[in-house]
């Protein structure tokens, strides 16, 4: 008898799961089936899963393809598994091929392939309940875009847009969804869109698959003029959409830490910021060859700008940029000094001049320190002027960080607007205006 054994969490249970039991079944005669505990899952950095343990494990006995079910409770428990229950074929979908082989020296290894089209008529309601998410744009965050989406339960990476036919399909063919080059038709087969595409298609890109009647989740700069951003602000409020601007580190757990700390009144009245965030480019990246939307503000201005409007608010009084150029005219190094009523703060960029990247809030009573990376925040300092009194903080930070924003982004389109206040949509008006006024004073001649 050949003895088959596969895991996971089989959460809101759909057509890929389905399909995977089948074929796992189809490879021996007897399949076991481990299924996650929630413990596990949080600690393997799944969020959001809905369903609970005994409700999964029914939808996974529901198929007739398990002859026995147990729970999956901890890392290493697969080779003890193995060995317990004398399993001959260990197998999981395509989207682990390679992280699986160590356990080739216990027994065979099969990736069967994943499903790209979770859809299905059989599990309609189900499917209800997952959006299925298209990616415009098959760039480096793009691809950070899709393990990440994978470890948070109710969303689906199913399609790709790009208008170039090749880098489409290259992506596709990696993560195994379905290319595009034809927007309407990707749109209309899509349940919500991440836009990953240079900065300045974001506004189309956007007003397109709003139009479509598409909720969408944007990568910062959402746009470069805060006209722009106002008007697909209002757009989505009068068709009940959501549009939501992706600054990953507005919705990590450490930076939502640290601003309760910060507006605690431990360091009394905040009157400085000083947020820094440097990382050298190579001059053939298109941050560094694109003359005309490229440059270190664009780039990171808004990493910068969110502590600052998060503690100061979006009513300053005066902005003053000083710019370091490359020899195409191009910014590599960008300072933005700001005055609040309630006091001062810069915001600094670089792409080819590096620097310590480092976030300090300066109160009346003490400050808080964050060093780099303090845009993924997990570990901070408070100080005070006796300086053998230090507080230290730390919270998790799991991965690429892009978790967290699809979680919030999911929990919107649900009617949970508790993510509401971590980005607002007045913060992401300002900040898209604070980049208008950089670029005019830059005179790139932007459309
Ligand atoms: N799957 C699939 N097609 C999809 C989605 C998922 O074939 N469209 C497969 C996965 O590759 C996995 C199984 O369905 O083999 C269960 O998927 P999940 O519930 O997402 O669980 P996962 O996180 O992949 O757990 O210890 C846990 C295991 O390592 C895998």
């Amino acid at each position: 008898m050949t003895k088959v054994i596969t895991y996971g969490t089989f959460d809101l249970f759909h057509e890929g799961h389905y399909r995977l039991l089948q074929r796992a079944k189809a490879l021996g005669d007897y399949l076991i089936v481990g299924v996650t505990t929630e413990k596990y899952d949080m600690e393997r950095g799944k969020l959001n899963v809905v369903d609970s343990l005994p409700i999964r494990i029914e939808n996974v006995k529901k198929t007739g393809f398990v002859d026995e079910v147990i729970v999956e409770e901890s890392l290493g428990q697969k080779i003890n598994d193995v060995q317990k229950y004398h399993i001959d074929i260990f197998t999981v979908g395509s989207d682990w091929v390679g992280l699986f082989d160590y356990m080739s020296d216990y027994c065979k290894v099969v990736y069967l392939d994943r499903t790209k089209n979770i859809s299905s008529t059989m599990l309609r309601e189900q499917n209800k309940r997952i959006q299925k998410i298209g990616i415009i744009g098959s760039g480096r965050i793009a691809n950070r875009f899709v393990p990440e989406s994978k470890l948070v339960s109710g969303v689906s990476a199913q399609a790709v847009y790009n208008p170039h036919k090749e880098s489409a399909g290259r992506f596709a063919e990696k993560w195994e969804i379905d290319a595009y080059d034809d927007l309407n038709a990707f749109l209309r087969d899509v349940d919500v869109v991440y836009v990953a595409s240079p900065h300045e298609t974001h506004y189309e890109y956007i007003k397109a698959s709003l139009e479509h009647g598409k909720h969408v989740l944007c990568e910062k700069p959402m746009t470069l003029k805060k006209a722009r951003t106002e008007e697909l602000f209002a757009y989505a409020k009068a068709h009940k959409l959501i549009l939501f601007e992706g600054i990953k580190t507005a919705y990590c757990p450490g930076f939502e830490k640290l601003l309760g700390i910060a507006c605690s009144g431990t360091i009394g009245n905040i009157r400085y910021i000083d947020a820094c965030f440097t990382k050298l480019q190579k001059t053939t990246d298109r941050e560094l060859s694109d003359r005309e939307y490229g440059g270190s503000f664009t780039e990171l201005g808004s990493y910068c700008l969110l502590p600052i409007m998060k503690l100061f608010g979006n009513a300053y009084e005066d902005v003053r940029f000083d710019v370091i150029h490359d020899g195409n005219g191009l910014d590599i190094f960008t300072r933005a000094s700001f005055t609040f009523p309630r006091g001062i703060a810069t915001a600094t960029c670089g792409l080819g001049v590096k620097s310590e990247g480092r976030l300090l809030i300066a109160g009346t009573k003490g400050y808080i320190v964050v060093e780099a990376p303090w845009w993924k925040t997990t570990y901070f300092e408070v100080h005070y002027e006796d300086a053998s009194q230090v507080e230290k903080y730390s919270e998790r930070f799991l991965g690429d960080g892009l978790r967290y924003e699809i979680r919030d982004f999911l929990n919107m389109i649900g009617g949970n607007n508790k993510s509401d206040f971590k980005l607002t949509r007045g913060e992401s008006v300002a900040m898209a205006g604070i980049m208008e006024k950089f670029l005019e004073q830059e005179k790139r001649g932007l459309v």
